[in-house]
């Protein structure tokens, strides 16, 4: 059977995350190697908007659409577009939003929602389209009837063993393949060596998606993915690299038993860093040079209040072992909505006090399925989900909305660039990194850009995308 695999396109008025990183689709790579004896393309839409041509020359059977919160609307504008080219084509979504908010997409272009991890119904799915048999045995999935009316089939129970899964069919994205970055890693490729976390922080959807359950791959089968990469960098996307020490410190050791050369950079919470600090150590003589750390905020308050089970001595020992490792921080910070001034101000001294070079601030967002979302889902001011970008505020702020956006937009313009230019005398960032990293710090230092897709003040005319 003929089917293609298609990544919408962000749907945001800011530039913001698309310039900060586009990332491979790791999600539709992995759903290809389920059903590997078919005839599989990928359309990624963040650099090929043209579905109608890649319709009319591949003639699939069906097509399987993935979709985040903010990809939406663009993952219904595709079923669309599918359907009137030809209703005959079966059309399934799947992915993070729909696993948590299925009845967004009971709508006529879909014939499948999938739930879930793609290895729990994917294959089964394509066997029974395929055989034209009926949906009914396919687990996880929620199908159109003939009555248009959408049937819930029994959720899979099957575990997933990650050391099982096939290597991502990277070879279907070859042809994108140098366009994919992450921050200045480019071209850059995505390992993902675990799934879940076992913490519960309420403005994440991890956990929900996951059910609390973690999956990890052993340090051997590690190893098979990152040989099987071919760019110099790779970005380990787990929630939590290193969250289980015997596991990481056996995989370090085997890289360098084996020689590999290469960059790499990982997610990981600051405990797990303050617990092992020889662990990072080990990392930057193998090749750690940057590191994501959800800080979140400047006190302890914050880190309660979004239930992260963390505190700002660990955030801030965790940020001496990394500096004294010579590691780049790319820190993350929420901003809520209920800030005053005074908030900002003790937020950005503490950036500054830390020197945190690399910073991303968000706005704190309940995404749907997230428990901060059953919190305050009757205080939301908007359900059109290109709004929750955490770009934007789609609670109410304390501060008048005009305000907010302006003080959040301060945070990145009083980013330091300076630190920059150190990182390029030591080999770290290249002039042209540097650039490309000012560009991005003035386009989310554009208050105006938050206030043309906010919910209250929008405009809804948003700026194209740099
Ligand atoms: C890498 C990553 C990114 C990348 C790009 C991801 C992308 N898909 O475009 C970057 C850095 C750009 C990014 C940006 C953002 N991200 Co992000 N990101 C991740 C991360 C860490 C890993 C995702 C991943 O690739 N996993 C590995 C693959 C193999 O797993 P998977 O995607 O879940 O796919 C499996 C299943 O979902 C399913 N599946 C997926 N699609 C389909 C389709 C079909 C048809 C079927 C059958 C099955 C199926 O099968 C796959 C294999 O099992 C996740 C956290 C997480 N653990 O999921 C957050 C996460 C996805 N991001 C999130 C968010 C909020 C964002 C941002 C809004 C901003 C932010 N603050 O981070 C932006 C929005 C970008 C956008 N596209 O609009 C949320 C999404 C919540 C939601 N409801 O949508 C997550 C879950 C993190 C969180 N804390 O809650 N992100
Ligand atoms: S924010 Fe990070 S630590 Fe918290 S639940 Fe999500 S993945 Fe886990």
């Amino acid at each position: 059977m003929r089917i293609l695999l298609v990544q919408p396109d962000y749907v945001s008025g800011i530039g913001g995350f698309r310039m900060v990183a586009m990332p491979e689709p790791l999600h539709l790579e992995m759903l290809a190697t389920m059903i590997s004896e078919h005839d599989i393309q990928i359309l990624d839409m963040r650099i090929d908007a043209n579905i109608e041509e890649v319709l009319n020359e591949f003639q699939p059977e069906m097509v399987a659409v993935t979709a985040l919160t903010t990809e939406v609307a663009a993952a219904k504008d595709i079923l669309k577009r599918v359907k009137n080219f030809s209703p005959k084509i079966f059309t399934v979504i799947g992915g993070h939003h729909v696993t948590l908010m299925p009845d967004d997409f009971y709508i006529d272009d879909v014939n499948a929602i999938a739930i879930g991890q793609g290895e729990q119904m994917f294959a089964e799915l394509v066997m029974a389209v395929q055989n034209q048999s009926s949906l009914a045995d396919v687990p996880s999935i929620i199908w159109q009837g003939e009555n248009s009316d959408f049937i819930h089939n029994p959720l899979s129970n099957k575990k997933i063993d990650m050391d099982s899964l096939a290597l991502p069919a990277r070879e279907l994205t070859e042809k994108y393949r140098q366009e994919y970055f992450f921050l200045f890693d480019k071209p850059d490729t995505s390992v993902c060596t675990s799934r879940g976390c076992p913490f519960k922080c309420n403005f994440c959807s991890v956990h929900e998606f996951y059910g609390g359950k973690i999956s990890q791959m052993s340090a051997q089968r590690v190893i098979q993915e990152i040989l099987a990469v071919e760019t110099d960098h790779i970005t380990f996307i787990d929630d939590n690299f290193l969250m289980n020490y015997k596991r990481e410190n056996e995989i370090a050791d085997l890289i360098k038993a084996q020689g590999i050369k290469k960059s790499y950079s990982m997610e990981c919470r600051t405990d797990s860093i303050v617990k092992h600090p020889e662990l990072v150590k080990k990392w930057v003589d193998i090749g750690l040079y940057a590191v994501l750390l959800g800080l979140e905020g400047a006190g302890d308050d914050t880190l309660a209040s979004v239930n992260k089970s963390n505190s700002i001595d660990t955030n801030n020992r965790a940020i001496e072992i990394l500096q004294d490792n010579g590691v780049i921080i790319w820190g993350a910070f929420l901003v809520d909505p209920d800030w005053a001034q005074e908030d900002f101000k003790k937020l950005s001294d503490y950036v500054h006090q830390k020197k945190i070079t690399h910073t991303q601030y968000t706005v704190l967002t309940p995404l749907p399925g997230t428990e901060l979302y059953r919190q305050r889902h009757d205080e939301l001011l908007t359900h059109d989900y290109s709004c929750f970008d955490t770009l934007h505020s789609v609670l109410p702020t304390r501060l008048p909305r005009e305000k907010f956006y302006q003080l959040f937009a301060e945070l990145y313009r009083q980013s330091d660039v300076m630190p920059y230019y150190d990182l390029v005398q030591a080999g770290k960032m290249t002039i042209a990194d540097c650039r490309r990293g000012k560009q991005m710090l003035d386009a989310m230092a554009s208050w105006e850009s938050y206030v043309a897709n906010d919910p209250i003040l929008g405009v809804k005319t948003l700026p194209t995308m740099g």
